[in-house]
């Protein structure tokens, strides 16, 4: 018999996935080119761990999926506006992306770079869609801070910047992870919360939840991809440091009832994946 949190992670990424073929335009909405290559970008074969997180914080805090979705979407959504940049000739010059032509590759650079503008734009539209105008206001607040020039932009920014170096202070190493990978994923976690009942003390909890799975996240990718960390404290030392960050994660949210089992879930499932 299949584990419990697989299935919950693939029966809410099937929703996910219809939930994301209704909000984005169809692929012969006019202009088709860049339609056609947004709905390339999303329909890759991404995980939706970021979206399957917000809507398992909803859960967790006595929230529910159909409130969540459009925000959970949009975060996928801008973390796909991310990856096409990423791979960019001027940035990382990709060209691959989960095992297909990276967007710019099959598409060009051009639409490429549009491609990740509209869905950005899309992003904060569904972000606005929400019924509670308060709520959508804060979800957007969190999500600006986690994406901009003091979080995920930041984090791009200095790992650009220590591309090439083999002197890369850890302190600088964790502030890419943070930035870069982390704030998103602490984010994903924060909005899935807002617009609950719950209040302040448990909001704070379920955020460094966030930030601690968030790192460990990046760690286990730096592992999959022997860099970053993996260099630095070698893979043994990097997992022990990722298995940690999930033990605290998981400690943070000690007094949630069973209703947050699958965001213990997804932390373990987050340190053991292999992709
Ligand atoms: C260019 C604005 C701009 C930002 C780039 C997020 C980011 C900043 C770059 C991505 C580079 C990268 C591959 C980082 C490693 C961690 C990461 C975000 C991996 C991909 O996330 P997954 O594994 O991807 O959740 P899927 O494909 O499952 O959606």
């Amino acid at each position: 018999m299949k584990n419990r949190i697989l299935t919950y992670i693939e029966e809410k990424k099937k929703k996910v996935d219809e939930a994301l073929d209704r909000y984005l335009p169809g692929k012969n909405t006019f202009p088709r080119s860049i339609h056609k290559a947004m709905r390339y970008a999303i329909f890759s074969g991404g995980k939706r761990l970021r979206a399957i997180l917000s809507i398992a914080s909803a859960q967790a805090c006595g929230g529910n999926m159909g409130d969540v979705m459009p925000s959970a979407c949009a975060i996928e959504i801008i973390h796909a506006y991310s990856l096409i940049h990423d791979d960019l000739p001027a940035m990382d010059n990709d060209d691959y992306r989960r095992g297909k032509l990276s967007c710019h590759k099959k598409f060009g650079e051009a639409i490429a770079i549009l491609t990740g503008d509209a869905l950005l734009t899309l992003g904060f539209q569904l972000l606005a869609k929400g019924r509670d105008s308060e709520t959508n206001i804060l979800r957007i607040r969190e999500i600006t801070r986690a994406i901009g020039s003091t979080g995920m932009i930041g984090g791009q920014v200095v790992d650009m910047e220590e591309k090439g170096k083999n002197d890369t202070e850890l302190a600088v190493l964790e502030y890419i992870n943070t930035h870069k990978t982390g704030a998103l994923i602490a984010a994903s976690v924060k909005t899935g919360a807002i617009g609950t009942t719950a209040d302040a003390k448990k909001m704070e909890s379920i955020f460094r939840f966030g930030q601690y799975i968030g790192l460990a996240f990046q760690i286990v990718d730096d592992v999959i991809d022997n860099e970053g960390y993996a260099r630095y404290f070698g893979v043994k030392g990097a997992m022990d440091e990722a298995s940690s960050l999930t033990e605290e994660a998981k400690y943070e949210i000690r007094n949630f009832g069973k209703e947050a089992d699958s965001l213990r879930g997804i932390a373990d499932f987050i340190l053991n994946r292999k992709i």
